[in-house]
């Protein structure tokens, strides 16, 4: 049974070095893993947070040396909407199952809240779904197309001022759900000494708004160097294109313009080398894993926090999940038989209430049954004695007209008046 005093075995305590005569084999382990890893393919789930044609689309196209064939988004939309679309790369053995997640109208509603509210719902909703995976009894997680999001790249208009409130609020908003890489689109627009100072400008409002972005790791140190120098590179300032020039003999995707050429992948022309290099060759497997240590974790435990769960109770001593549940479940029958018990009370009283209703109506009844019937016997009364005088009346009409009758045929006195009855 599981509980939280669950007997374990003191480890720690019986640990001893041993050495091994001979080789033994474990030492392929890792090879095991990468072989395995690489049969199973690798997922790489990336956002783009930007307003509309601020080169989203472009950029994927240059990073992945491809064509996504996406649709131009108009600026009339009534609110944001994501759209993910997810393509199978291959390159030598290794399978990439790419998502890109794209924003469609960012930043185009009067009401910018609007904008970023959708973005969060959709991290949100791919944590959430993740998580029911994970909590199925029958869970698939190793064939589950995980569509958590490993990377946002921010896009940040090349103004040369700064961030605008959407962008500082969105990015507040997310800096506990995703690993962010603030980068600036379209830097080939901005001079190179404003682009300094617009980095610098960029830099402090993220830290005067207390907005966590995503930094290189550098604890490993075979890329240590390279990722605290690049640390020091953000926010990238890129430049995209889908249009080839060649240069010496060479074709590069470049930008033409009638005063001269913007080399995509130079890099004394932007940084987009450098986050390629970051992005796809160096940290994308810190940014898988960071996504699932560090903010899945948090939205896991939220959730759960949520759902009443914890890992101790009220005097912070240790208690198991089936502790938990169990406790739930007797809450919840006792919940159960409250609100029985009170429907049935209800019940009661409505019943009684209908009974004194009922009661009421066929007292009213009868009272009227009542009156009706005396008014229907005084009635009769005065019926019956206008009857009577009417026989009455009859009857004397009849004697005065026999006595009429005589009186024309035997010329008797006529006798004035009733006769008297006897
Ligand atoms: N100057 C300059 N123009 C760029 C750059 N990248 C893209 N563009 C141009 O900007 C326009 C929009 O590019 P897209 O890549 O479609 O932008 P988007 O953000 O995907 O646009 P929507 O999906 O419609 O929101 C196109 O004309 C691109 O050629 C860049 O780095 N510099
Ligand atoms: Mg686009």
């Amino acid at each position: 049974m599981a509980s939280a005093d669950v007997d374990r075995p003191k480890f720690e305590n019986n640990l001893r070095t041993l050495n091994l005569s001979g080789n033994v084999g474990f030492g392929t382990l890792p090879d095991q893993i990468v072989s395995k890893a690489v049969q199973n393919g690798f997922v790489f789930n990336i956002l783009c947070i930007g307003e509309t044609g601020l080169g989203k689309s472009t950029l994927m196209d240059s990073l992945f040396n491809t064509n996504f064939e996406s649709n131009q988004a108009p600026h009339t939309l009534p609110n944001v909407k994501l759209k993910a679309h997810t393509y199978e790369l291959q390159e030598s053995n290794v399978r990439l199952k790419l998502t890109i997640v794209d924003t469609v109208g960012y930043g185009d509603q009067i009401n910018k809240g609007d904008s970023y509210n959708a973005v969060v719902d959709y991290i949100d909703s791919q944590f959430e779904a993740y998580l029911q995976e994970e909590l199925k009894i029958k869970r698939t997680l190793h064939t589950y197309h995980d569509t958590r999001i490993h990377v946002c790249l921010y896009f940040i208009c090349p103004t040369g001022h700064g961030m605008k409130s959407l962008d500082l609020v969105c990015m507040k908003q997310l800096d506990t759900k995703v690993n962010i890489i603030p980068i600036i689109a379209k830097a080939d627009t901005i001079s190179k000494s404003e682009l300094q100072k617009f980095k610098a400008k960029i830099l402090s409002e993220l830290k005067e708004n207390g907005i966590q972005i995503y930094q290189f790791p550098t604890d490993d140190e075979t890329v240590s160097t390279t990722n605290a120098a690049m640390n020091a590179v953000i926010p990238f300032a890129v430049v995209g294109s889908t249009e080839f020039v060649k240069i010496a003999n060479k074709m590069m995707r470049s930008r033409q313009y009638p005063w001269g050429i913007v080399q995509v992948e130079n890099e004394s022309h932007c940084d987009f080398v450098k986050l390629r290099e970051m992005l796809i060759r160096t940290n994308m497997e810190d940014m898988r894993e960071k996504t699932h240590t560090k903010h899945y974790e948090v939205y896991r435990k939220k959730r759960l926090e949520q759902m009443g769960f914890t890992d101790v109770d009220s005097d912070n001593q240790p208690v198991s999940f089936q502790q938990i549940f169990e406790a739930k479940r007797f809450a919840h029958m006792e919940q159960l038989q409250h609100d029985e018990d009170e429907m049935r009370e209800m019940f009661v009283v409505r019943v009684k209430e209908k009974e004194a209703e009922l009661k009421e109506i066929e007292r009213e009844l009868q009272d009227r049954y009542d009156k009706l019937k005396r008014q229907h016997t005084e009635d009769r009364k005065i019926l019956d004695d206008n009857r009577r005088k009417l026989e009455e009346d009859m009857v004397e009409f009849n004697r005065r007209k026999t006595q009429f009758a005589q009186m024309g045929s035997s010329h008797h006195t006529l006798t004035l008046g009733k006769s008297k009855r006897k």
